[in-house]
């Protein structure tokens, strides 16, 4: 199977300005910003999306949205953000990597589409 493009990231093979990693994941900012403030946050364990996490991943999640709350602050977010993980076709999934988006710097509206 060939790699996903967050795993080419991971791999250093194509690049993405990185604002945040350790051993877990990584963050950096959306290619195509949804918002004035759009970054993604990936794991580097290859998992398709939350729908394919195992219990064996329990931490991992919880790592993830800490490590989300960390960078919203890093971010100045102080006024709210978004946080979203679009899972399989009717979620808009289109990188079949788990990645949480962060959107913030405007008020978000409800519902989406
Ligand atoms: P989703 O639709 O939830 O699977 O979001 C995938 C996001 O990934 C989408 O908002 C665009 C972003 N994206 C796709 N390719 C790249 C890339 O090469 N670099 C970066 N930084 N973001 C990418």
């Amino acid at each position: 199977m060939s790699k996903t493009i967050f795993k080419r990231i991971i791999d250093k093979e194509i690049p993405a300005k990185v604002i945040y990693e350790d051993e877990l994941c990584l963050a950096f900012p959306d290619l195509n910003p949804q918002a004035p403030t759009h970054v993604l946050v990936i794991p580097k364990k290859e998992i398709a999306n939350l729908a394919a996490a195992l219990q064996e991943d329990q931490a991992l999640l919880g790592h993830l949205l800490l490590v989300i709350q960390k960078v919203a602050g890093q971010l100045g977010l102080a006024d709210g953000y978004r946080v979203v993980a679009n899972c399989g076709p009717h979620g808009g999934q289109s990188v079949d990597h788990l990645h949480f988006h962060i959107l913030g710097g405007r008020p978000m509206k409800w519902p989406p589409g």
